[in-house]
């Protein structure tokens, strides 16, 4: 019965078929053949024009550097290295010679070289690529000098490039605005971005969703360099093996102005100096912002994560990371600092799994005070004494305020806190403060810990 009831039903599927067609709709016939071929009227028929919906897309059209293939040859971008409005240029330097203080200047895939550049005030340059960061690189002419130098008033963005083999910074901001974005920078062998400016003049420095890799840097800051009077603002970017003196990704020094960091959403991970493995920040605000992590970073001296000088950071996440002394960080003794009335704070932080022979989660340099507020210490561990801080002799201070010291599995190696009571040889006598647990306020300091555990 089956089998006939589907004959049944294919047989009728049949008798419904062509032969009972409606015949053609014959308003479809009163459109003349050119109008029906041509429908954004720019005189290209559409099988030839291979956007019939965008009159400025045609055969006759100019390849504009701009990620879109505008004159039908199946070529996205033509032999043009930029555009600037609707005029394409053989060469990047060619663009920026013809472009007007306040121009965005296109730029096809390809490796570009420019000479040297400096924008002064009333400069406002974009460069963008329209194949991205993995088709397109901007370099210096001769690789040994900034490709481009701001002083105050001028602005620069910088989108979709990768820049790699500098030996000196690639981009120096003396003052103005410097915009990074969606780039890759990797393999210079100095500083990439550097800003030392002078007196009142201040620097703002801008990275969004870009990648810092593999620098190496003979002086401080194996990926940013920002010196005196700055705003940082790092945005969904990544800091990954770059190497440095102090700070192997960052070093942030602001002593005469209070300089300005903060992280959105960044990873600072496997970079490595004497000072600071991920960052060395002396006398500013490192404040992270969303998810920002600092990971498995390596110190040969101190501060494995973060080296830290009369410094204020708030919600960062120090893991992985280690140092001799102070795995994740430290706060520093820095005499150029030494008479500023402000002490380095840590607050809703995390320091977890760092290691250390002294001072695993954090150290404290003998001269110095760290406040540590509703900020989790775990799980870090010490191959000598302070599993969760050391204390430098004699006036290393402490403050935990509403911290966790994780009193259980989690707990610090050794527990918790080790207080110094004479200066070094290594591991210098002192007394360790354990069981410390959760929401802990105290103070410790040579003398010892008040109130004890
Ligand atoms: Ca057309
Ligand atoms: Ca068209
Ligand atoms: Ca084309
Ligand atoms: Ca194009």
């Amino acid at each position: 019965m089956k089998r006939v009831a589907l004959l049944l039903a294919a047989l009728g599927w049949v008798g419904c078929g062509p032969s009972e067609q409606s015949p053609p709709d014959p308003t479809v016939g009163s459109l003349t053949p050119t109008e029906a071929e041509d429908a954004d009227g720019d005189g290209f028929a559409v099988d030839v024009d291979c956007d019939d919906t965008n009159a400025d897309i045609h055969p006759d059209a100019i390849d504009l550097c701009d990620g879109v293939d505008n004159d039908c040859d199946l070529q996205v971008d033509g032999s043009a290295a930029a555009t600037v409005g609707e005029e394409n240029f053989e060469s990047v330097t060619a663009a920026l010679t013809a472009a007007s203080e306040s121009a965005v200047i296109a730029v096809c895939p390809g490796d570009h070289a420019i000479p040297s550049r400096a924008l002064a005030a009333g400069d406002d340059l974009t460069l963008i690529s329209s194949m991205g960061a993995e088709n397109t690189s901007l370099a210096e002419t001769n690789g040994n000098a900034a490709i481009f130098q701001l002083d105050a008033g001028a602005a620069l963005t910088i989108d979709g490039f990768s820049i790699s083999g500098h030996s000196v910074p690639a981009l120096l901001a003396n003052g103005g605005t410097l915009t990074v974005r969606r780039s890759v920078l990797h393999d210079n062998t100095d500083s990439v971005i550097v800003g030392e400016p002078l007196g009142a003049v201040a620097v703002t420095v801008r990275v969004e969703d870009s990648r810092f890799e593999n620098n190496t840097a003979p002086g401080d800051g194996g990926a940013i360099r920002l010196n005196e009077r700055f705003e940082l603002q790092l945005v969904g970017s990544t800091f990954a093996d770059n190497t440095a003196v102090r700070g192997g990704a960052l070093f942030v020094r602001s002593v005469d102005s209070f300089g300005q960091v903060v992280l959105t959403d960044t990873v600072i991970e496997d970079n490595t100096a004497a000072q600071g493995g991920g960052i060395a920040a002396i006398g500013m605000s490192l404040e992270g912002v969303g998810d920002t992590r600092v990971l498995n970073n390596t110190a040969t001296v101190s501060g494995g994560g973060i080296y830290l000088a009369r410094t204020e950071a708030s919600n960062l996440t120090v893991m992985g990371n280690d140092a001799p002394l102070g795995g994740g960080i430290i706060a520093a003794y820095e005499p150029e600092l030494a008479g500023l009335p402000i002490a380095t704070m840590f607050t809703d932080g995390v320091l977890e799994g760092n290691t250390a022979q002294q001072g695993a989660g954090a150290a404290v340099d003998a001269l110095e005070s760290l406040h540590l507020q509703d900020t989790q210490v775990l799980a870090n561990t010490a191959s000598m004494v302070g599993g969760g801080a050391f204390l430098g002799f004699p006036f290393g201070f402490l403050v935990s305020d509403s911290s966790d010291w994780a009193g259980d599995a989690n707990d610090n190696q050794p527990d918790d806190v080790y207080a110094a009571s004479s200066a070094p040889p290594e591991p210098p006598a002192g007394s360790s403060f354990s069981g410390y647990a959760s929401g802990e306020t105290f103070s410790c300091s040579a003398a010892g810990c008040s109130p004890a555990p």
